[in-house]
């Protein structure tokens, strides 16, 4: 591993391998915005041993938030976040039974006193979440401050370029 690796500020973890492809979409959006960040897979329901380690070692390993994607009875980011004062920031991934209703009650419906940020259902969620781990982050670090800034006025001059539907 090259030594100048930066250490992750973000860890992105999910359930299951089968999550990435929701989940590229927040590595897509840090990776844009110059976001250090790390990739796991972590299960509440399988390695329940890493899930409890992997969040109890996250604020000394230097990480300020954690991304965390899931579905089906998705008690992985209520799990981290019990484990760890970490922000939590909660993915519902899309499942096929029930279309990802199940993914986003089993992570907003926390009980008061831990909370998880929970975003929209989907390849959005993930999007915002990884936005979202960047404005956690932009006060005290500057570049990605004026990277998200950057994102944002590009995004509305975008819109604004092709604001006639039919063309
Ligand atoms: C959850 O179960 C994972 O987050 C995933 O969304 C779902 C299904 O996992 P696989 O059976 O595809 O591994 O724990």
């Amino acid at each position: 591993m090259s030594t100048n690796t930066p250490a992750p500020l973000v860890g992105l973890v999910m359930g299951s391998r089968s999550d990435w492809e929701t989940m590229q979409h927040a590595a897509d959006k840090l990776d844009a915005l110059g976001v250090a960040y790390e990739v796991k897979v972590v299960s509440a329901h399988r390695t329940p041993d890493v899930l409890f380690s992997y969040s109890e070692q996250a604020q000394a390993r230097g990480l300020r938030a954690i991304i965390a994607g899931a579905g089906g009875a998705a008690h992985l980011p209520g799990m981290i976040a019990a484990k760890t004062a970490v922000p939590v920031l909660g993915v519902p991934v899309q499942t096929k039974a029930l279309n990802g209703m199940d993914s986003l009650l089993s992570i907003v419906q926390m009980p008061a006193g831990i909370p998880v940020a929970t975003f929209a259902i989907g390849n959005a969620g993930a999007a915002n979440a990884g936005l979202f781990a960047a404005a956690l982050l932009a006060h005290d670090h500057p570049a990605v401050a004026t990277a998200l800034a950057d994102f944002r006025a590009a995004q509305t001059a975008l819109v604004m370029q092709h604001d006639d539907p039919r063309a």
